[in-house]
């Protein structure tokens, strides 16, 4: 039984339960956010790899080659965890450390380094917009049982590309055929306008935390804006669910969370 906190209220796992995400509001303190930010700038400027460019993932409004203009936009700084102690620090804060517990009922938790573990760079321009999807898509473990947080170092809105959800989709049963080839909520059928109307924009300010379930539905559009948005994401698991052996998702060990 996780211990009671003073991080996280007693209504935080039940709202998780039904929705599939809470927010945190001002969960990281503003010195510590000013120092994410000074370190994804330095990690952008020269750029320090390992990166994945939007032109990888090729979603819709990415830069069609590395050679084309804009080729050369960020879309994640990976490795964050490895980075600089600023970026480990918040991956195993105490406060986010607490939150889990509540929300996953378990003590024994581990941050993964496959996947997500990076610093998500979101640029005017170049960026690519993300269709609905969940992300078990990028998982390969015993359970779908996975949190994930994302951790806003600047106002995210609409207009620079904030991410919105489809509350308590986490726990919907949708047929492989609802999905495209790649996994996304196929958006062209009947069946699937009914979760489609369910959705709510997330809008965070810099310092809050949402956390949510790697099977809530969710996507997020392009920056409009005239300034990049960066955010951490970090997933992590229970000591009973392991990596599939052979996957992407058991290639580095995961981090035990003290
Ligand atoms: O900021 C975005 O485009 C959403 C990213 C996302 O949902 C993902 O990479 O799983």
């Amino acid at each position: 039984m996780p211990r009671a906190s003073p991080h996280v209220s007693r209504f935080e796992p039940a709202l998780f339960a039904s929705q599939g995400y809470i927010v945190r509001k001002g969960l990281i303190s503003e010195p510590i956010v000013a120092h994410l930010n000074a370190a994804t700038e330095k990690a952008l400027d020269p750029l320090i790899g390992p990166v994945e460019f939007e032109t990888e993932v090729g979603y819709p409004g990415a830069p069609a080659t590395r050679d084309a203009h804009g080729g050369d936009t960020p879309r994640r700084l990976l490795h964050a965890y490895a980075r600089e102690s600023v970026f480990a620090d918040l991956a195993t804060a105490q406060s986010i450390k607490d939150t889990l517990a509540a929300i996953m009922g378990t003590e024994n938790l581990y941050l993964s380094q496959n996947h997500h573990n990076c610093v998500m760079t979101k640029y005017p321009g170049y960026s690519s917009s993300t269709s609905w999807h969940q992300d078990i898509r990028y998982w390969s473990f015993d359970k779908a049982e996975l949190v994930s947080i994302w951790c806003a170092f600047g106002n995210e809105t609409r207009e620079n590309g904030a991410l919105s959800v489809i509350p308590g989709s986490h726990v919907e049963d949708v047929e492989r055929g609802r999905l495209d080839r790649d996994l996304f909520l196929r958006t062209d059928l009947e069946a699937n306008q009914g979760l489609l109307d369910r959705q709510v924009q997330v809008e965070l300010d810099a310092g809050d935390v949402m956390f949510f379930h790697c099977r809530l539905f969710h996507a997020a559009g392009r920056n409009e804006s005239d300034t990049v948005k960066c955010s951490a994401v970090f997933t992590y698991h229970d000591r009973d669910n392991h990596p599939i052996p052979g996957t992407r998702s058991e290639r580095y060990p995961s981090i035990r969370l003290r």
